[in-house]
């Protein structure tokens, strides 16, 4: 196995956490590029340098460090969430840094190392990798804007060093993440390991409906046109409408409500909403967008609210490559046997863009509590080192 530094890797993991740095415990507030997602990307551009890997910052300020010739990618993103952990994403960099270090110090085999940008989509879904992929153009991405109304193209340019080309995917063998699950089964289970089977797939829409600003005191409930209660009831419609069609692992979330004027004694004329919905069916999807579309379109027109719809975005669900999901099993059984599970993400990553480029798989460490997209996040450090080592016998596998 490669000669991969627990200690090493523990330090930079606990360095890149202190950009952002927030919250109670291990929280972190760094979302693509804020200030400290930049002095965060700039400081593993360094640490990249010192490992010997060329740094190339593509036009999204996706950073790499790139080994020569033909090799593995590794990695993941370091945005966060507006409130997030210290290991989403995180976990994957370092890994790969880590992995990257020790692959140069042993005399290979080759490894790159990616960090994307905006992969917690605070302007898309995984905007960074989904431009690199192909999954969504750059022209389209710039005009993509956050809640406050920044557009992708205003944000990008603040990221310093861009280059004007993209990394060429072809001078990459396969791609591999490691992330922490975000979800409660390793841990329940007592398992150290997951490998991922396939990724879900993802919707996500913002809504807006808009009816009359009026006095909340002399205005009568009959005939108001009140964007909270128009929302309310489609969250009640969706809830019926959906239950023909979902399954236990269908989830949906109303994450973001921007109510206008937001005062107590004014009734709302407009609320603007996120509607997310995954499956790992892709026609699954279709149908709960199609409720999702007539539900909004019958209650506007009910209530006569002026309804529109922003962009939609998503990603179908993948599956893993057969052989390198192997390479992990197997380095699984090597390291923790008996100990791991196959099994499927709920969460989004870069690594279902990737999939449009190379083979690409993943792989999973326990969350605490099933604990994630919160301050609360965590891993045992153990378990962290667990995850690191089955990673590096996975690529000196692969390299045999
Ligand atoms: O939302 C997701 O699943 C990912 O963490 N961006
Ligand atoms: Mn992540
Ligand atoms: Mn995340």
């Amino acid at each position: 196995m490669l000669p991969v530094n627990p200690e090493r890797f523990l330090a930079d993991l606990h360095t890149l956490r202190s950009f952002g740095a927030a919250g109670v415990g291990k929280g972190v507030v760094r979302p693509a590029y804020s200030d400290a997602d930049i002095a965060a990307r700039e400081w593993l551009a360094g640490r990249m340098r010192e490992a010997g890997l060329a740094v190339h910052v593509d036009p999204v300020g996706s950073v790499f460090g790139l080994s020569e010739g033909q090799s593995l990618l590794l990695g993941s993103h370091s945005d966060s969430q507006p409130e997030g952990g210290w290991l989403d994403g995180a976990l994957g960099v370092i890994s790969a840094l880590e992995v990257a270090r020790a692959s140069a110090e042993a005399g290979g085999p080759p490894v790159s190392v990616v960090s994307f940008q905006d992969e917690e989509g605070r302007f898309g879904v995984t905007t960074g990798s989904a431009v690199w992929s192909g999954n969504l153009s750059l022209e389209k991405a710039d005009r993509l804007t956050d809640r406050d109304g920044v557009t992708f193209a205003e944000a990008r340019a603040r990221m310093p060093g861009r280059s004007d080309d993209f990394v060429e995917p072809s001078r990459f063998t396969g791609f591999l993440e490691m992330h922490i699950e975000q979800g409660p089964v390793l841990d329940r289970e007592g398992e150290t390991i997951g490998v991922v089977d396939a990724i879900v797939g993802i919707r996500d829409i913002k809504i807006t409906f808009v009816g009359e600003q009026n006095h909340a005191g002399t205005t009568p409930m009959q005939g108001r046109r009140d964007a909270f209660q128009v929302l309310s009831r489609f969250n009640n419609l969706i809830l019926e409408r959906f239950a023909n069609v979902v399954t236990p692992s269908t989830v949906w979330t109303i994450g973001h409500v921007s109510l206008h004027p937001n005062a107590s004694s004014i009734v709302p004329g407009k609320v603007t909403f996120s509607m997310q919905w995954r499956d790992g069916d892709a026609d699954r999807l279709g149908r709960m967008e199609a409720i999702i579309r007539e539900t909004a379109e019958e209650l506007a027109t009910a209530d006569q609210f002026d309804l529109s719809f922003g962009p939609m975005l998503g990603l179908e669900p993948v599956e893993m490559d057969t052989r390198l999901r192997t390479a992990l099993e197997r380095a699984a059984e090597a390291e923790v046997p008996g100990r791991w599970r196959r099994m499927p993400s709920g969460a989004l990553h870069d690594a279902t863009n990737v999939s449009q480029l190379m083979p690409v798989s993943m792989l999973f460490v326990p969350s605490i509590g099933g604990i994630s997209h919160a301050f609360g996040e965590d891993t045992d450090e153990a378990d962290l080192v667990t995850g690191l080592n089955v990673l590096a016998v996975a690529v000196t596998e692969m390299a045999d």
